[in-house]
């Protein structure tokens, strides 16, 4: 699959949950901008995005070279809005957007400045009428520490208020081998506090006891949706671990099923036992979601031709499937309810 085309697929609307901005980007922007910054940094687009499967560390490879392209607020600004485009024509209608706010003094790039950056792409697709409410989620890059958790945490608290909730929670993410979400658990509590809502990578590999200690911690707390969660049902019977699938159902827990990532991240060997299907059974909370639709070469409508053609979907059942996971949205029950009424009137018009 060619990465980051644009083909607009009209057969469904829906929306993204689970999107990472540097690694969401549209191939054809990235190609214009590593043209022109080529002599800074010497990377060659074909190192950004996976063809095929690589473990997952070499998702993190691609991901430190494209930080070495998106360093100035203006590439910020334009990625964001490429980004923002890129959803809409795949018939996206409601996109939660995630990043990890950067600090780069050589181009006077600092956190405030990137929430700034994001925060004008956002409102000018909006004048430009582009039909997608967007949302921003600041990211706390796990190998950074807890006191930059702070600190972002500070900030999306900031923006939340100043932008009347354009900002509403964070992402906990970045590489799953490096450091203990337990150590994060003040920092999340604190954000639930300040009334930001937690976006949390869990079990993305099998981690079961940070896993545990944070959904002990934080369920009945904070309001939550779990990244990947590609291992939390999948633990050794008799090693205590039942408990933490036990809190995911007991809380309704939305998980975000990222099949395409997880497929080339090897975390799941092939698209028929992708836990998307595991969740559904169950009728518990699991949305479709691109993760890095750059890097992954994947639109968020792959990602549901995908499940349909390997679990046998047809369209009503895709249709009540996207109405049900706008209720896992971190938005209010107003727009809960446009959207969804927007996607039933747009799938009876379709018939
Ligand atoms: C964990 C991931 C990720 O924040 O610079 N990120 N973290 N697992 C994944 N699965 C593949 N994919 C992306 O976007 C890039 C950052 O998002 C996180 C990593 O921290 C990565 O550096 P931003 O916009």
């Amino acid at each position: 699959m060619r990465a980051g085309r644009t083909k607009p697929n009209k057969w469904l609307t829906a929306q993204e949950l689970h999107a990472h901005l540097n690694t969401s980007f549209s191939m054809s922007f990235l190609e214009e901008l590593v043209s022109q910054t080529q002599d800074e940094h010497g990377i060659s687009v074909n190192d950004l995005h996976l063809t095929e499967s690589q473990p997952l560390d070499q998702g993190f490879a691609i991901f430190s070279k494209l930080h070495k392209i998106f360093r100035t607020e203006e590439s910020i600004y334009l990625l964001t809005r490429s980004v923002i485009k890129e959803f809409a024509e795949d018939n996206v209608k409601y996109l939660e957007l995630r990043s990890t706010p950067k600090e780069i003094p050589e181009t006077g790039l600092t956190r405030d400045v990137y929430m700034q950056t994001m925060v004008r792409a956002v409102h000018d697709c909006e004048k430009e009428g582009l039909d997608i409410t967007v949302r921003l989620l600041v990211s706390i890059d796990r190998r950074h520490g807890v006191e930059i958790a702070k600190i972002a945490v500070d900030l999306a608290e900031r923006w939340m208020k100043s932008t009347k909730g354009l900002v509403l929670g964070i992402d906990f993410s970045g590489d799953p081998k490096v450091g203990d979400a337990t150590d994060f658990i003040p920092v999340f509590l604190d954000a639930a506090e300040r009334g930001l809502k937690l976006a949390l990578h869990l079990e993305e590999i099998p981690l079961h006891e940070e896993t545990k200690n944070v959904l002990r911690a934080c369920c009945g707390h904070c309001t939550i949706r779990i990244g990947h969660g590609t291992y939390l049902h999948r633990y050794e019977p008799n090693e205590g671990h039942e408990e933490i699938e036990d809190l995911v159902v007991k809380w309704k827990i939305p998980v975000e099923a990222c099949v395409t990532s997880n497929l080339l991240s090897k975390t799941v060997d092939r698209p028929g036992t992708h836990h998307f299907w595991y969740w559904r059974s169950k009728q518990h909370p699991v949305i479709l979601c691109t993760d890095g639709k750059g890097v992954f070469g994947c639109l968020l409508s792959d990602e549901y031709s995908k499940v349909a053609k390997e679990f046998s979907l047809g369209r009503e059942y895709l249709v009540n499937y996207a109405l049900s996971t706008f209720d896992t949205i971190f938005e209010c029950d107003e727009v809960k309810q446009r959207l969804k009424d927007n996607l039933k009137q747009f799938s009876e018009k379709e018939q």
